[in-house]
């Protein structure tokens, strides 16, 4: 199943006040420019995702993927991202500096699905990965966990072929759930968490990472790891 986070993109999505410079409105138009390429290296991704996905359908009993999400990064977002990071808001400096402008996050059922399909897209001759973080080994102080990868996918358009980078995020379907409320209890709610608060998310964390080794060993047929 595939979902799409983000809607079409629109030279209206970038609100530009009426005296608004040539300078303004040159970026303005660079940014749908920039949102239309990266969508179509978004598409490529998403429909190699897809062939893999009905691949393993068609061949196996098990399927790796339970779903895909993807979304273009918000104007919005693209932004606040250049000036936290201490750059000027260009067009330029998207392509330079912000990676995760294409995003896909695929959902899948074990741990080890995610090893698996991170080996096939490794081995993939046009997909070059060409960053790797593996929050599931290492975790973040929030505890949240998901291997990333940041794949440079080509593209053909009129003036010859492009290399773009798309954000893949791996993740089980428990690591999700932690993240999603996470992320909804941080952000959605406007609260910083208290240092209790913070340990017991991270407490949340380790537990998921317990179902999820125990459901990988359940579906391996394997012992338990401890006694119950
Ligand atoms: P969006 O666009 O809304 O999805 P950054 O932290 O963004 O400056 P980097 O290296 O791009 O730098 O970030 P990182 O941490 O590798 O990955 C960023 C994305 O991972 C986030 O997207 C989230 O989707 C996810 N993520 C990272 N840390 C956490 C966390 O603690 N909790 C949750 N729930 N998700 C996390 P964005 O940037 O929020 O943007």
């Amino acid at each position: 199943m595939m979902i799409e986070k983000s809607g079409s993109i629109q030279l209206k999505e970038i609100s530009l006040p009426e005296d608004a410079s040539p300078e303004l409105r040159e970026l303005a138009q660079g940014m749908v420019r920039v949102k239309h390429l990266y969508r179509s290296a978004l598409k490529v991704a998403v429909t190699q995702m897809e062939i893999l996905d009905e691949e393993f359908a068609s061949l196996y009993d098990h399927t790796p993927i339970h779903h895909i999400e993807y979304r273009i990064k918000t104007v919005d977002s693209i932004v606040d991202k250049l000036k936290r990071r201490g750059h000027e808001v260009t067009i330029d400096n998207i392509f330079a500096h912000i990676q995760d402008v294409a995003g896909i996050r695929v959902i899948c059922n074990y741990l080890d699905d995610i090893y698996y399909l991170r080996s096939l897209l490794t081995r993939n001759e046009s997909f070059k990965v060409i960053r790797e973080v593996d929050y599931i080994k290492e975790p973040k102080d929030s505890g949240y966990r998901s291997l990333h990868l940041i794949v440079e996918v080509p593209i053909v358009i009129s003036e010859g072929t492009l290399h773009l980078p798309v954000e893949i995020q791996l993740r089980t379907i428990a690591m999700d759930m932690w993240a999603s409320l996470e992320h909804e209890l941080r952000y959605k709610s406007n609260r910083d968490f208290n240092e209790t608060e913070a340990a017991r998310l991270r407490l949340c964390s380790e537990a998921v990472y317990e179902v999820d080794r125990e459901m990988q060993n359940i579906y391996q047929g394997h012992a338990p790891e401890y006694h119950v």
